[in-house]
């Protein structure tokens, strides 16, 4: 089954799946999506993707979109190694985890968001704060979740799904310059399952339309 995914270097949706396909240690068509360049709204991309967002990952003739959709898809499809818990509680806390950073963190903080509060006239250093102030909040509630339900990665002793979505939001929490000192256990984590070869792999650095 051939898998296309259409990413863009640095946004942080994309990123989650090409962790998620990482670690589930599947091969795939990278195409990027420029979306400073706006091509996420290009006719021939609404087509397949009304949303005019990314992560879209292509499946036979199946286009598929939503990156928290498309890491359940993908455990699904491909079961080994598992991305959630055998447990029902612990699938729970980390869908928990995974949801601060994908609905209640990364939507407040996207391009459109920023695009939209400049056009109202925020200033930069206030798009800066209103970006800071989302992710502390979240990761506020994270921290204690994490230092609980974590041996070594965010949930559990291997990676998964909540570390899918972890790295990516630490990533862009450290490209905006927030201060994480008070958060070890996110730290932690998130450096830990850096170290490993399809976090290494999936870094926005490693993609092929991240500038020289
Ligand atoms: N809930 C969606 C969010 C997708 C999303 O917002 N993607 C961003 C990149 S991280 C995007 O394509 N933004 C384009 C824009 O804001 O115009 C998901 O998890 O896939």
């Amino acid at each position: 089954m051939g898998l296309t995914l259409y990413s863009y270097w640095r946004a942080t949706a994309p990123y989650r799946v090409r962790l998620a396909l990482g670690l589930k240690g599947l091969d795939y068509d990278y195409i990027p999506v420029s979306l400073p360049k706006g091509e996420q709204r290009a006719a021939d991309y609404l087509q397949l993707n009304p949303q005019g967002l990314t992560p879209m990952l292509v499946s036979a003739d199946q286009a598929m979109t939503q990156s928290l959709a498309l890491m359940e898809w993908l455990e699904e499809t491909h079961p080994d190694p598992a991305l959630l818990p055998a447990d029902l509680a612990g699938r729970q806390v980390v869908r928990a985890m995974a949801g601060i950073i994908a609905c209640d963190i990364h939507p407040l903080n996207n391009l459109r968001i920023q695009q939209q509060l400049a056009a109202f006239g925020v200033s930069e250093a206030d798009r800066q704060a209103w970006v800071a102030r989302w992710i502390t909040e979240g990761f506020d509630a994270l921290e204690p979740m994490i230092a609980r339900h974590g041996q070594g990665f965010a949930f559990g002793s291997t990676p998964g799904l909540a570390d899918c979505c972890l790295v990516p939001q630490v990533y862009s929490a450290e490209r905006y310059g927030v201060d994480l000192s008070a958060y070890g256990a996110i730290r932690a984590a998130a450096e830990r399952a850096r170290a490993l070869p399809a976090f290494v792999a999936a870094h926005p650095d490693r993609q092929p339309d991240a500038p020289a």
